[in-house]
């Protein structure tokens, strides 16, 4: 038997399971219909922008900067961006990161003063030799690629954190009151799948701390040849189990993104037995445009945009 009529006998007849023929064949792109999902309800309106390039044509990653800008630049949201709440210190530090479905990425962590990260973590991926820049570097990189220098903390969020100094008590707060951060994955009609994230972090951090959502593999992670992931939640949990790399591989070997995000979440759990004070929520999308949405505990919601609408949906759960 020649090798060519071998691999059609595999395939068809089950010598071999059709997924390992899958991971060594080069991924043919695949014309499909468009999908952008992203974390929690302000993700309706950051939707609507990436949909708007989707469905031109666009592409995904340029779609997922798009729509992440929106979030960056809300001062009512006090998770992302401007307006976002400040660490203890009054500093207002930023983290995003951008990935595409080849593997191409760039983040920022610490940076201060810029409202737009997710654009800066682009210009990282696509300007400069590196992966992530952080802090007074990133800053200064910014600026060089025409960034502007902004206050972004308002004047609500200096009063939040002003209230919170007078009893300047650190405690993990679950969902909205405390963290929520903008995750998007998008497919386009090339069948590209690409993600971003963009995070102020956990209010009132220690001045420093830096999240998941910069770092690859952790908050993001995107791979054409398996699908793509992000996260939000508490960072220190969704980086200590490499959380969308995980996600990641584990629809590479064949668990659906639904199943691939709740045995993430489970391994949250495993580290924290008996532990109600934390939330993770997990995303993943594949080529194909099959949603997964998981979470730790009630509360997590996220908003789709497909040809058919947009749509608001709570997340299930496992505690
Ligand atoms: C962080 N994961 O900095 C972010 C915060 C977040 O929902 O996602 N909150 O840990």
């Amino acid at each position: 038997m020649n090798r060519k009529n071998f691999l059609r006998t595999a395939a068809f007849g089950g010598l071999l399971p059709v997924t390992r023929l899958n991971i060594h064949s080069t991924p043919t792109l695949l014309k499909t219909t468009p999908v952008v999902i992203s974390t929690w309800n302000f993700g309706v309106e950051a939707n609507r922008a990436a949909w708007e390039i989707l469905q031109e044509g666009g592409s995904a990653l340029d779609a997922v900067e798009a729509g992440v800008r929106v979030p960056e630049a809300d001062p009512s949201n006090q998770s992302v961006g401007y307006g976002g709440f400040p660490d203890r210190e009054g500093h207002v530090t930023l983290d995003a990161s951008i990935m595409k479905g080849d593997g191409r990425c760039g983040s920022v962590a610490f940076l201060q003063q810029i409202k737009h990260p997710v654009s800066v973590a682009r210009k990282v991926m696509e300007e400069s030799p590196h992966i992530m820049l952080v802090g007074e570097g990133a800053l200064r990189f910014a600026l060089d690629q025409g960034f502007e220098r902004e206050e972004l903390l308002t004047d609500n969020s200096r009063k939040a954190w002003q209230e919170w100094m007078k009893e300047s008590e650190y405690k993990l707060m679950p969902n909205i009151e405390n963290h929520d951060t903008i995750g998007m994955l998008a497919v386009d009609a090339e069948g590209n799948l690409a993600g971003a994230c963009s995070t102020s972090g956990l209010a009132f951090k220690m001045h420093g701390r830096v999240g998941d959502s910069p770092l690859i593999g952790s908050a993001l992670f995107v791979d054409n040849e398996a699908g793509a992931a992000t996260a939000t939640g508490h960072g220190e949990e969704i980086i200590r189990v490499a959380g969308c790399h995980l996600v990641v591989e584990l629809m590479r070997q064949g668990y659906r993104p639904q199943e691939a995000c709740r045995e993430a979440v489970r391994r949250i759990i495993k580290h924290n037995p008996g532990r109600t004070d934390l939330q993770a929520g997990f995303l993943a999308l594949s080529r194909e445009g099959e949603i997964g949405a998981y979470a730790l505990q009630d509360g997590f919601s996220f908003a789709v945009r497909d040809q058919e609408g947009e749509k608001l949906q709570d997340s299930v759960y496992e505690l």
